[in-house]
């Protein structure tokens, strides 16, 4: 209604000043009917209504689409601040809801294991957990998390809670998880990106395959990066990891194995802070590309 009588009073107006002066009427017209088409196609966009809206409970943190039930549309799949859930299916209905009750700090969908019933799986990441659900939301697993594996001794002469007081120093944060075939049997194993720079490898049910940690320190967070390509082109996946080290203020690029074994490591370290970090595809060979603070895209 507000557009409405806004476009009325142009017309009066440009009415008025073309009356006055046809010149100066003519230019105003053309003003005016600028004027009239930017109203009236803001006027059509406030009045379409979305296709549909959902209310989350908390303050989004993150948000993916995947067609996770194989019904060929996609799903939402919203995580508010608290660590809640949201299944939602593409008419904007939630379908069920999962309660982390912890901050998820990173989530990936995956196809696990060909034999469950839907086609993809929800990895969800948390400080010292990860966990897996159906893609109905149902959880299949947790499994915890830890920064360092415990010194061989340390259970056989002190016990589990003193294990546990000794990992409680050293908290695992996942910061990025991505789908890694390591067997290449076409079903995903779960890869974890650690805020210190170290990655682990998790199977189907949440068993710990390797971990690589060669330059991360437990105690220091390092804001890392890592993709996931096959950059040698011998038909295998590599993994890409970036990350900056505070204490010589340059970022490091290394490439490891689908073993977890580190294969090479750029000689020349990245001036500034690493931001970003992908594979791109150039003339049928992937290579990496990296940004820093600085504005400057290494490839
Ligand atoms: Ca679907
Ligand atoms: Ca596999
Ligand atoms: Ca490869």
């Amino acid at each position: 209604m507000r557009s409405d009588r806004r476009i009325r009073q142009e017309v009066s107006r440009i009415t008025y000043h073309v009356s006055r002066n046809a010149l100066y009427g003519l230019l105003i017209t053309v003003y005016g009917l600028l004027l009239l088409f930017t109203t009236s196609s803001t006027a059509a966009q406030t009045q379409s209504p979305s296709y549909w809206q959902y209310r989350a409970a908390g303050r989004l943190q993150h948000i993916l689409t995947a067609d996770l039930n194989g019904d060929t549309f996609d799903e939402f799949v919203a995580v508010d601040e608290n660590g809640k859930v949201d299944i939602i299916d593409a008419n904007g209905v939630l379908q069920n809801s999962y309660v982390a009750a912890a901050p998820i700090t990173a989530i990936q969908t995956v196809d696990t294991d060909d034999l469950r019933q839907s086609p993809q799986e929800i990895v969800l990441g948390l400080p010292n957990r990860i966990v897996l659900l159906t893609a109905g939301g149902s959880e299949l697993w947790q499994t915890s998390l830890t920064a360092l594996a415990t010194p061989p001794g340390l259970l056989a002469s002190s016990g589990q809670e003193a294990e546990a007081e000794w990992q409680a120093q050293y908290p695992a944060i996942p910061t990025a998880i991505e789908r890694f075939d390591w067997d290449s049997d076409g079903r995903s194993e779960i890869l974890v990106l650690l805020d210190t720079g170290q990655l682990q490898l998790l199977d189907g049910n949440g068993q710990l395959i390797w971990r690589f940690v060669r330059g991360s320190n437990p105690a220091i967070t390092l804001q890392p990066f890592m993709s996931v390509a096959d950059f040698n082109q011998d038909g295998q996946a590599e993994i890409a990891l970036g990350y900056f080290k505070p204490s010589l203020r340059f970022s490091q690029l290394l490439l490891i194995d689908s073993n977890g074994r580190l294969i090479w490591e750029q000689e020349q370290p990245i001036s500034g802070r690493l931001t970003a970090l992908t594979a791109v595809n150039l003339v049928g060979q992937n290579y990496i590309a990296v940004g820093n603070n600085l504005g400057h895209l290494f490839v």
